[in-house]
């Protein structure tokens, strides 16, 4: 007697891309939509400074996002590597999400939404922070964009969740069938050592004021496990001028004091385990145009 296997559904998988202005809240809803804390997230632009995957594991399907640095004309060389990755993300994907901020849409939204609208792949234009907008605003943008070329507009609140469910099917029901691209078990293909120094840097993000935390870079120098239960974490903030060095240490080193506080409860739920930081404060002018200085911190393909 032969038995026959159960008919399977075909396993459905892809690459989405998330691309959109500087601050849309491109990061906040990768996280959203993982369900995991993927990346970092601040109310200041230029936030995100390299792709970042996060992984969603769903019955039979997965999907793969890739958060971008939000879309600028770049000053700097990093400037240059971040917009690099934004070319690169676009590049063989099977989906794309366009985000705008649906409170505040720009006139360079308008071109990043008709830029985009060659691009050969299932396409959806996200209105996002509609918890900050009258639901009778997002009537004039839904008409406004629906012959844009997009496969649908959804408005979401990355913030509350509300309408992720719906974006999620949305995708799911355009995702090609393919393989599991990474193992159920992963979320994220960042190491634990490249988010250390994303939460170190989103705490300067949060703290720091003007253009200063636009010239902060991390490198995680040391990650010791001491025990069991702690991890001893050696870490340097490159600033660009003194005068920026002695702003991030703050009085008697209490600004250092709260950036480092803040990361390390961020780490120690990441790690599950007690951190010990250190952090130091090194003054590396124009790090931002140095090549060798990028490749230390990670802006390298
Ligand atoms: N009210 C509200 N705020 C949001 C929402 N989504 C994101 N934000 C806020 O918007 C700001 C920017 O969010 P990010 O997710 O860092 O934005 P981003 O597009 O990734 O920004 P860059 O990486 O700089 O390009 C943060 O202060 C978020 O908390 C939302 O749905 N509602
Ligand atoms: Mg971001």
């Amino acid at each position: 007697m032969t038995q026959t296997d159960p008919v399977k559904a075909p396993f459905h998988s892809g690459f989405i891309s998330i691309v959109g202005r500087p601050n849309v809240g491109k990061s906040t809803l990768l996280n959203a939509l993982v369900g995991e804390k993927v990346a970092i997230v601040s109310p200041k632009p230029q936030t995100t400074r390299n792709r970042i995957i996060g992984i969603l594991n769903v019955p039979d399907a997965q999907l793969v996002f890739v958060d971008t640095p939000g879309i600028h004309k770049p000053r700097t060389k990093l400037g240059e590597f971040m917009d690099q990755s934004i070319q690169e993300a676009t590049k063989g994907i099977d989906g794309l999400l366009v985000v705008l901020d649906a409170a505040r849409i720009t006139d360079a939204d308008q071109r990043v939404v008709q830029d985009m609208r060659g691009m050969k792949v299932p396409k959806i234009l996200v209105l996002n922070k509609i918890d900050l907008v009258h639901p009778q605003d997002l009537l004039k943008p839904m008409a406004d964009f629906s012959q844009a070329g997009y496969d649908a507009i959804l408005p979401v609140s990355a913030k509350t969740g509300d309408g992720v469910d719906i974006l999620k099917q949305e995708l799911l029901q355009r995702l090609p069938e393919g393989p599991a691209y990474f193992p159920v078990s992963m979320w994220t293909d960042q190491t634990e050592r490249q988010f250390v120094a994303e939460l170190i840097r989103e705490q300067a993000l949060f703290a720091l004021q003007e253009e200063i935390p636009h010239g902060i870079g991390v490198e995680v120098l040391t990650m010791k496990d001491m025990s069991e239960e702690m991890v001893e974490i050696y870490a340097n903030i490159f600033c660009e001028r003194e005068s920026h060095k002695r702003i991030i240490i703050g009085r008697q080193g209490a600004m250092l004091g709260v950036i480092g506080r803040k990361a390390r409860e961020g780490m120690e739920k990441l790690l599950g385990k007690k951190v010990n930081l250190q952090l130091w404060v090194k003054v590396r002018p124009d790090w931002r145009n140095s090549a060798g200085d990028l490749k230390t911190l990670g802006y390298t393909e």
